[in-house]
């Protein structure tokens, strides 16, 4: 994708003015940022946007030229197809790994708990824990809450491997649905197993079948979705509490400028959830005081953020692209990182400041960064250490640097399946309801990261907006969550933002019309509401009036997110375009030929506005098919105003 982003005007690279101020800061005193490196990228290699660059063996690298004028082959014969394919399998898988890899760090640590073996770490959710036993078959009767625990612990540390060939949680997944994947083979068996099997299977001279590959790719997706990503969410909640709707606030002026900041970076809340504890530590806070700081002040960034603002409340300070530009300010003691999504410029950045870059997991290091190596069994002592370090850099604060832009926007979050349905009097039916009547037309998951190829947040923001304005509930994980918050769409007052159907929904519950699931690995939040509503229905989810939306993804997660959507029945729009199309077979499949298959397809629809008016339409279709009333979506004013009818409303039949 050609830009000029390095040198443009700030608007051009993000719409809030917390990141605008802190870029032109950036290029004032000469720091490079992400925007300048994806300038000094260009141009990126063509083959390997098209996917069809392969550097799976030593015979390699090897590409295919896309215009038929150089080779149409791989040294060892492979075709454009199976390139494409193979390289979409391994993507997945990565993704696919680093959400299961987190669950399984959550499961260690669950398991470790419910032997006695940490410290910092306890059931906060008992009522969560039976539920989650009664659910996989574990006996709670007569047993106390640890016995449980160790014993659901097992069960699901079993899903990892190979020996009980289905996952924990596959029957949430309506009858329906299972049996299609028995049929098309792809009942993901084991989470590890999955994984490796794809890494198999896309080594030289395996499947040389696209179709059988891809296929292969919705199944390590599943594995992903309704396994490692799902256990990591429940027990999550299990140890740290289910999340309840909670009032925060974002942006990057939730920082203080007379307190010691700590940025908590990364994905698992194992890590966060101790560090927030520590801060609160009389000790500490009087140690910060001594220091001439009035207090400690902790603040999320991305996943780890979305964990602790779900559970605590704890104020975000922005999402994927806001982790250099946090440094910026001049004002972060600390920016403490676990794993994922952690570019490792921060280090750089950070080097012109104050700010200690603390990285804590044994698996991600940073060269240039202050290791603490994390373990659940001394957690509460690491976090303190941690805390102590953070507190110990406010010495080393230059005040007349520190510049916090903007004031924060206020936000709530904590919206669980349980706390959606406790809103709604415990059952989903009061929601179906409202679908079947056209009161809501329907629910998208809005999804995913930043990625500096598009102005941040732009795409989220707009596509939200319109779907609200039309009457679809928007439900948000992850980046995509952060830039609604920063853009007011996450308060109930937002609910005057909405259409008149949605509005009112949202003003007689009093929640926004765009609710925050929760982090990456809570998109797993999604496909169980999803599998619920389809129960309450009696129909499988590829009927229900569904899309997810990934207006700005960038990363590997991302895809596999997308690949268990979509082979859960939800078709979804992506805003950046996947590397699959050098290879036209591959992107029909997709594209296409999948509909018929699993009943979504993905789309590619980089416009916002487009974007919000297939996606109407695709509801719209799907309200038809379930006889429910629908409408004619046409294009019509580019611009509805908030609260108006839906373009088209009336029409149909
Ligand atoms: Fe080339 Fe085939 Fe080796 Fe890939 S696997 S690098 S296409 S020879
Ligand atoms: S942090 S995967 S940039 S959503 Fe989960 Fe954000 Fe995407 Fe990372």
């Amino acid at each position: 994708m050609s830009h000029t982003n390095g040198n443009g005007s700030t608007r051009r690279l993000t719409i809030n003015k917390d990141a605008q101020a802190m870029i032109d800061a950036a290029r004032r005193e000469g720091i490079e940022t992400v925007w300048d490196r994806l300038d000094a990228q260009q141009p990126q290699c063509g083959y390997c946007a098209l996917g069809l660059s392969c550097r799976n063996c030593a015979m390699g690298p090897c590409r295919i030229d896309p215009f038929g004028e150089g080779p149409l082959k791989g040294v060892c014969g492979a075709d454009a197809d199976v390139i494409v394919a193979r390289n979409l399998g391994r993507t997945i898988a990565a993704g696919s790994s680093s959400h299961s890899d987190h669950g399984r760090d959550i499961l260690e640590t669950f398991a470790a708990m419910s032997r006695g073996d940490t410290a910092g770490y306890e059931i906060a959710d008992e009522a969560k824990l039976l539920r989650l036993a009664g659910e996989v078959g574990v006996p709670t009767e007569g047993r106390d809450a640890q016995e449980v625990a160790k014993a659901l612990a097992d069960v699901l540390l079993d899903d990892y491997g190979t020996r009980r060939g289905t996952l924990s949680f596959i029957d949430r997944v309506p009858a329906e649905r299972r049996a299609l994947w028995a049929r098309l083979g792809i009942t993901p068996r084991g989470i590890d197993r999955e994984n490796v099997e794809m890494l198999h299977r896309t080594h030289m001279g395996v499947d040389n079948d696209y179709v059988n590959t891809l296929l292969h790719g919705l199944r390590t997706g599943l594995s992903d979705g309704w396994g490692g990503s799902m256990i990591a969410t429940e027990l999550s909640d299990v140890m740290f509490g289910t999340p309840k709707p909670v009032m925060s606030e974002v942006n990057l002026g939730v920082l203080r400028v007379d307190q010691v900041n700590i940025a908590m970076h990364g994905h698992n809340p194992m890590l966060s959830d101790v560090i927030v504890a520590a801060a609160e530590d009389p000790e500490l806070v009087e140690f910060a005081r001594s220091l001439g700081a009035t207090g400690i002040n902790v603040v999320g960034l991305c996943c780890t953020g979305n964990e602790m603002l779900m559970r605590r409340g704890v104020p975000m300070a922005g999402n994927h692209l806001m982790q250099e530009l946090i440094l910026i300010t001049g004002a972060l003691e600390a920016m403490v990182v676990d794993y994922q999504c952690i570019m490792p410029s921060i280090v750089d950045v950070a080097k012109c400041y104050h700010t200690q870059i603390i990285s804590t997991s044994d698996k991600a290091k940073f060269t240039g960064a202050t290791h603490v190596s994390f373990d659940a069994e001394h957690g509460t002592e690491i976090a303190h250490r941690i805390v102590r370090m953070a507190v110990e850099a406010y010495s080393d604060r230059n005040h007349e640097r520190v510049r916090i832009p903007d004031t924060p926007v206020r936000m709530m979050g904590g919206f669980s399946v349980e706390a959606i349905l406790g809103a709604l009097g415990g059952t989903p039916k009061p929601l179906v309801d409202a679908i079947a009547a056209g009161t809501i037309r329907g629910a998208v998951a809005v999804v995913g990261c930043n990625n500096p190829k598009l102005p941040q947040d732009l795409e989220h923001i707009e596509l939200s907006r319109r779907l609200i304005e039309n009457d679809v509930l928007v439900l948000v994980t992850g980046c995509a969550a952060v830039a609604n918050g920063k853009a007011g769409h996450m308060v109930p007052e937002a609910a005057a933002m909405a259409g008149p159907g949605l509005r009112s929904v949202c003003e007689a519950l009093g929640i926004p019309p765009v609710l925050h699931m929760g982090s990456c690995v809570d998109n797993s939040r999604v496909i169980t509401l999803a599998a619920a509503l389809a129960d309450a229905l009696g129909v499988d989810i590829d009927k229900l009036p569904l899309a997810g939306a990934a207006p700005e993804w960038y990363s590997e997660k991302a895809v596999a997110i997308g690949s268990y959507v979509v082979a859960s029945g939800i078709t979804t729009v992506l805003g950046v375009q996947p590397a699959i199309f050098g290879s036209p077979h591959v992107v029909d499949l997709l594209a296409g030929g999948l509909d018929d298959v699993v009943g979504a397809k993905f789309v590619v629809e980089p416009d916002p506005a487009e974007a919000a008016l297939w996606i109407r339409r695709h509801i719209e279709g799907k309200r038809r098919d379930l006889g429910l009333p629908w409408v004619e979506v046409v294009s019509g004013p580019a611009e509805p105003a908030p609260g108006s009818a839906p373009v088209g409303a009336g029409a149909g039949v």
